[in-house]
This record gives structure tokens, sequence and C-alpha cells, in this order.
């Protein structure tokens, strides 16, 4: 038995599942799921001293890699001086003014501990600022698991074919409409049957739960006019894609401005943290202004923050995004010509730093293009690159993350296991 073997199986006796959370159980991919030991750079170590190039990164956190000495230092600095106190500290002001800078639609931001707190409580404040109940969201996009969000929703829920969860009352999920990803049409009858109870709509705007899909051209464009016309409040997830896709997010990129935007992921640079904001006349309706409660004892937690400012240093670096979008095209661009050259049907995309694999003749554009995609020839994949020492995101499902630490040379070796993984994929069927 390796270690992680034995790790797993001691796990599962105290863990429901024998993991903290249910899409790093391998349930999706088969098998044992990997105990790691250590990060550095673009490697990751598991329990039996195995190394594997890592496109995970802590689901996209680690956007300048694995134990960056400027992170850790920061992280130091900061545990040395005590690491909570439940009251505020100068470094939150800085970390909000900087969110607010950066993140074009951001006058004000309330910093919290998770993504999903961050959605909750955008939904939540969504609600009190217009007075209705209803919530848009789409199919195969997963925005954390609070009650009204898990409604046919995307990452492990969608991996684990449980995509709306037990446990939520059926009250909750019917104040939660769920639509195509893409489909603007749909979206304008929702809005005509029931525009004045909506109270936020929610996206990914580029989805990275059902795999990576891409929004259409003018589909989010069509979500900002109906959310304008019909005075519901348009909240874009950017937990995934803020500071992934650009430095402004996925907002910066196709220029829209949500009314709401949540954050997560890198502003944590690998520590809890998770943010929501948006428009001042909104966020005044928040604790202890006004009447919609929010609350959070580590809410902007000083290591934490620490963590999130020394990432958020790092990426403001000149070329930054250039040299990791082109890096992450490079990936795409060799894995499609691998499938070309050896007859796969496997396909690639990226925007920025996040990329898509698909074993389908072209990227999926839909949640029903995502569910034609081959799991079955996935999941061999993903084991047979895991042998080859390169870890992919243990689910057909989720998107994959490229960091400032990979370079021609972790493409490479990636490139390389993939053909010789494609040629023996190719012959076994
Ligand atoms: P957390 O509560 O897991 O910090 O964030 C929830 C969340 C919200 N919105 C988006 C767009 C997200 O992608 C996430 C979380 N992403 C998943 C990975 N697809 C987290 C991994 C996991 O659940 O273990």
């Amino acid at each position: 038995m390796t270690r992680s073997q034995k790790l797993f199986q001691h796990a599962q006796h105290f863990i429901p599942g024998g993991v903290n959370s249910p899409v790093r159980a391998f349930r999706s991919v088969g098998g044992t799921p990997l105990f790691f030991r250590r990060g550095k750079d673009a490697t990751v170590w598991d329990a039996d001293g195995n190394s594997y190039i890592d496109y995970v990164g802590s689901w996209g956190a680690l956007i300048v890699g694995h134990s960056h000495p400027d992170v850790i230092k920061a992280v130091e600095r900061a545990a040395g001086k005590g690491l909570s106190f439940g009251a505020p500290t100068e470094a939150e002001i800085e970390m909000a003014e900087l969110l607010c800078r950066l993140v074009p639609s951001l006058e004000q931001v309330r910093l919290v501990s998770s993504g999903t707190e961050a959605t909750m409580s955008a939904i939540r404040l969504a609600r009190g600022f217009t007075g209705r109940a209803k919530i848009v969201k789409f199919e195969g996009c997963y925005h954390g698991h609070a009650d009204s969000l898990l409604v046919k929703a995307g990452s492990g829920a969608l991996a684990l074919g449980q995509p709306s969860s037990a446990g939520v009352p059926a009250g909750t999920a019917a104040n939660t409409i769920v639509l195509d990803y893409n489909n603007a049409d749909a979206l304008q009858q929702a809005f005509e049957r029931h525009g004045d109870a909506i109270a936020a709509v929610i996206v990914e705007p580029v989805a990275g739960n059902m795999s990576l899909v891409a929004p259409r051209p003018g589909f989010l464009e069509s979500l900002r006019k109906l959310c304008t016309g019909h005075g519901a409040v348009l909240i874009f997830d950017e937990v995934m894609t803020g500071f992934r896709v650009s430095l402004a997010g996925a907002q910066g990129l196709y220029g829209i401005k949500p009314d709401l935007t949540t954050l997560g992921k890198v502003i944590g640079g690998g520590l809890p943290v998770g943010a929501f904001g948006g428009r001042r006349d909104i966020m005044q309706k928040v604790a202890p202004l006004g009447p919609v409660y929010q609350a959070g004892t580590l809410s902007g937690n000083p290591v934490a923050v620490a963590a999130g400012l020394a990432t958020l240093k790092l990426i403001q670096a000149p070329g930054f995004y250039d040299r990791l979008a082109t890096v992450t095209r490079r990936l795409c661009e060799g894995l499609s010509a691998a499938a070309r050259r050896y007859a796969v049907e496997l396909s690639a995309t990226s925007v920025g730093g996040m990329f898509g694999l698909y074993f389908r003749e072209t990227p999926p554009t839909s949640y029903a293009e995502v569910m034609e995609c081959d799991r079955d020839a996935f999941n061999h994949f993903f084991h047979a690159m895991l042998a080859e020492g390169v870890y992919f995101a243990p689910s057909a499902f989720e998107a994959g993350f490229v960091s400032a630490a990979h370079g021609d040379a972790e493409i490479q070796k990636t490139l390389d296991a993939a053909g010789r993984v494609l040629v023996e994929l190719k012959a076994a069927n």
C-alpha cells in the first residue's frame, strides 16, 4: 500500500469520505486521492515522495506558485505579530483599497473567509437591496455551497452527479431559476416571466466549474442590459476568474460592469480569504450600516490578508498576465496538436491563466456540450498523466490553472508525457 492509500484509509474513519472537500476524493476519476506533503513553485510532492507538475494550484489560488518566498515572508511577519484580533487592522484597509483600485466595479468591499461566504452574502445583499426573492443562476456554474446556489451546480456537485443537493428545502430551491449558460434568449424569457421578482442574476463570467466554458459574444452584454432594464442586481462571481484571467478579472477583460462582484482564491494567496463588493449604494445596505446582516469571526484575518496582499503585489508586475496567458496557450495548443497527431478526440482552450481539457472534437460552448465529453477517456488520461508526474484536476468538470512558476520546462515535460499517453489511449480504443 502507498502512504496515500494508508492515510486515506485512516482519514475515512474520522472525516466523511476521508476529505474536507468532495472533489478531492477522486470519486469522479476513481482511485485513491493523493495526500500532499509539500509544494514549491510549480511542483507538489505527495506523501510517498512522488513529484508532480501541479495544474490545480489549490483550485486557482496559487497563481504565483507554491511557497513563493515573498508570500511566506509576509505570512511569517504577520503571524509573528498575532494571528487574529477580531478587531480592525490597517492591512484590511490596504486590501480593500487595492481591490477597489484593481477591480473596475468595486466602490466598497467586505472581506470574508471563503468564496461561499462571498456569494452567499452577495445574494442576501441583492435580495435585501431589491426586496425581491428570486435569483437566476446557470446550469453547471458553481458558486459555493450556500443553499440557494446548490441547484444544478457544477464542480464537485456535478462530478458526483448530485447537482442539486439533499437538504436544500424545496421552498428555497423554488426561488432559484436555473437557465442555460450562454443562452441569452432563455434569460430574456425568464425576465419577461419573472422580471419584477428577480433580485439578482449570478454568473461565472467565464465558467470554470463545468470545465472551462467561455461566454459567447453578447451573452454577458445581454445579462447586463436585462438586469439594468428590470432593476435586478448583476453579480459576477469572480472567485475563480478574479485576478486569474486578467488583472481586472473577467469584467476588465470583457468590459462589463456588474453591480456586485465576488472574489476568493488568488486574493488569499492560498490562505482563507473571500470578498464581495460593488456599487456603493448597494454596499451601504450591509450591517452595521444597513439592514442586511453579514459577519465573520476571522473576516479580514491579518495573516490571510498578508498572504493576499503579497500575492496581489506580485501579479501587478509588468507583463505578468501576458506571460501567464502565453504559457497557458502554449499548453493548450500543444495538447491540441498532440491530439491531432495521434487522432484522439481531445481539445483544449484557455482564457488567461485558466484552461479546459475536453475529450470531444471542439471546446464546449454550453452545459449540454460539456455533457457530451468522454468522461472515461478523461479519467484514463488523468491517471496516465499522474503516472507521468503531471497532476490535472481530478474531475472532467474542473478547469485547470497555470501559475507564474510554470515555464517552458514544465510545459514541455507535460506535452511530452501527453504524447506518450495519447498514443497509448488511441491504442487502447
Ligand atoms: P469556496 O467556498 O470553495 O472558497 O469558493 C466557492 C466558489 C465560488 N465561486 C466559484 C466560481 C468557485 O469556483 C468556487 C470554488 N471552486 C471550487 C473549484 N471548482 C473549489 C474546490 C472545492 O470545492 O474543493
